[in-house]
């Protein structure tokens, strides 16, 4: 009644065929192991996402790596990265027209691991840039807004932030108080008033995603907010200064006062959470390429220290086996996270992917990258301190990946619910 596996194997082949593919298993040659890339990810790429991945991390080693200890001790961003990206057509890299590449998902993602593996901040510039603003534009905008605004950001000479979060209402953002109605006195207006927090690029923003609730139906809309249009009083970015992490961004509030904004600036048929976490979903699965790039940045700065440093009769701390176990840990996590990634952006592509299953990337991605990076800071010892050996920037960084886009127990409980059939929100 079972069909032997024999029978199976090699079924679509004739049988010379199949007599070849098995010789040739015989025939290869002994393959190294490359710590870099121990699963061989490197083989599931196209020519055209290695060469971009190539070209996007030649760009973030060789210009944006030296200026990164600099920008996170003053926190200090330059913006001009932004505009340096778009220039490589790197920004909303996934769009097609409007100046953007129409690459795959898997390039981005490349792009994305390429950016933090410099820093987590300069990544977080970029993902609000390309899949919150951008995506979201690029969905949900009219064609309108779409030739208006695309152009521009996708060459980094304007900047976009992404206004979700309020004050009161971080990790459940369906009870949002920033509201929108008919302006009293403009026709053809709306009002908007509220005010939103921790919002990357906020304090530089020239177009500002905000959503809000339409007073009239209490339904979420978006709203593309043009600085450039906006009365005095009536639009403000303060910055959030001395932050602990991610000091190579910059973050800010927004805060609405009767903001007139143009009717024909909310996105036409979208209503609900569904919009904004759309634009989260493109967001979130670059965080689960980028973290990684920060840890695999984090194993080569601590294999190199461990090579270099010697302790205990001229060994290098690299011999004890303590050491070395930290070192497979955080390999092993790095490479399930690029094959995991890699998978979903495939799905992507194809139009097979589920939300939950970019939860589960985002979370797990987040989670090892920190757990890891905070095993290899011990490294360091006490230079793990100094800020040039730059593995205590990543660890701090690692710590809002896991907390902006869904914080990680939220993922969990977005999981949970999608196995269980049970919400655990509320
Ligand atoms: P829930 O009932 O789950 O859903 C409401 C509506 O939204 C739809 N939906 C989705 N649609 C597309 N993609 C998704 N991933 C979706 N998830 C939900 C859903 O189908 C439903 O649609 P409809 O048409 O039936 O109304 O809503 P809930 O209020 O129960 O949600 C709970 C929860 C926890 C899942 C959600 O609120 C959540 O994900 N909270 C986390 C908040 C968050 O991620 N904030 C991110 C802010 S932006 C940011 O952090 C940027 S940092 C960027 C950087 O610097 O890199
Ligand atoms: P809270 O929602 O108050 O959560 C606090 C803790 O309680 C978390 O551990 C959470 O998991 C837990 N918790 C909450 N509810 C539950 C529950 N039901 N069950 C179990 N645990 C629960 N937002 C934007 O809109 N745009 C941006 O560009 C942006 N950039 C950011 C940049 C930085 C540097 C930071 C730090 C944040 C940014 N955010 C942005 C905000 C970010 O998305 C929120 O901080 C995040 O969603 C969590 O919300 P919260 O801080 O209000 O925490």
């Amino acid at each position: 009644m079972f069909r032997p596996i024999y029978k199976h194997a090699g079924r679509q082949l004739t049988t010379a065929a199949r007599s070849t593919v098995i010789g040739r298993r015989h025939l290869h040659a002994p393959v190294s192991f490359d710590w870099k890339d121990p699963l061989g990810s490197n083989n599931l790429f196209t020519e055209e996402e290695l060469a971009i991945s190539e070209t996007a991390e030649s760009y973030c080693q060789e210009r944006m790596l030296p200026r990164v200890l600099e920008a996170y001790r003053n926190e200090d961003f330059d913006k001009k990265i932004l505009e340096e990206m778009g220039e490589l057509g790197l920004l909303g890299a996934t769009i097609e027209g409007y100046g953007c590449a129409g690459v795959s998902s898997v390039a981005s993602g490349l792009i994305t691991r390429a950016v933090e593996r410099v820093d987590s901040g300069y990544r977080s510039g970029y993902s609000v840039q390309s899949s919150l603003v951008m995506g979201g534009i690029e969905e949900f905008g009219s064609e309108e807004i779409k030739e208006k605004y695309l152009p521009n950001l996708a060459k980094g000479k304007s900047i976009g932030c992404f206004g979700l979060t309020e004050p009161n209402h971080g990790s459940d953002p369906g009870s949002m108080e920033t509201t929108a109605k008919p302006h009293p006195s403009k026709k053809g207006y709306f009002s908007i008033s509220g005010a939103k927090t921790w919002i990357t690029n906020s304090p530089i923003a020239d177009v500002l995603l905000v959503w809000a609730k339409l007073e009239s139906t209490g339904k979420i809309r978006g709203f593309v907010i043009d600085r450039s249009q906006c009365p005095p009083g009536t639009l403000e970015t303060p910055p959030i200064k001395h932050k602990n992490g991610l000091r190579a961004s910059i973050t800010g509030m927004i805060q609405l006062d009767e903001c007139p904004v143009p009717k024909a600036n909310m996105f036409p048929d979208v209503e609900g959470l569904r919009g904004p976490f759309s634009c989260l979903n493109s967001a979130r699965y670059g965080i689960a390429w980028g973290t990684i790039g920060a840890l695999e940045d984090c194993i080569a700065r601590a294999r190199d220290y461990a090579l270099e440093r010697k302790q205990f009769k001229g060994n290098p701390i690299a011999k004890y086996q303590l050491v070395q176990k930290k070192l497979s840990d955080a390999t092993t996590d790095a490479a399930y996270g690029i094959l995991a990634a890699t998978q979903v952006g495939r799905l992507k592509d194809e139009g097979k992917v589920a939300p939950e299953m970019i939860s589960m990337i985002k979370r797990q991605n987040c989670d090892r990258a920190l757990v890891n990076a905070r095993v290899l800071q011990e490294i360091f010892g006490g230079n793990a301190v100094s800020d040039e050996y730059g593995i205590g920037r990543h660890v701090a960084n690692l710590f809002v990946t896991q907390t902006y886009e869904g914080q990680s127990d939220i993922h969990s409980l977005i999981l949970g619910r999608a196995i269980t059939g049970i919400q655990a929100f509320c």
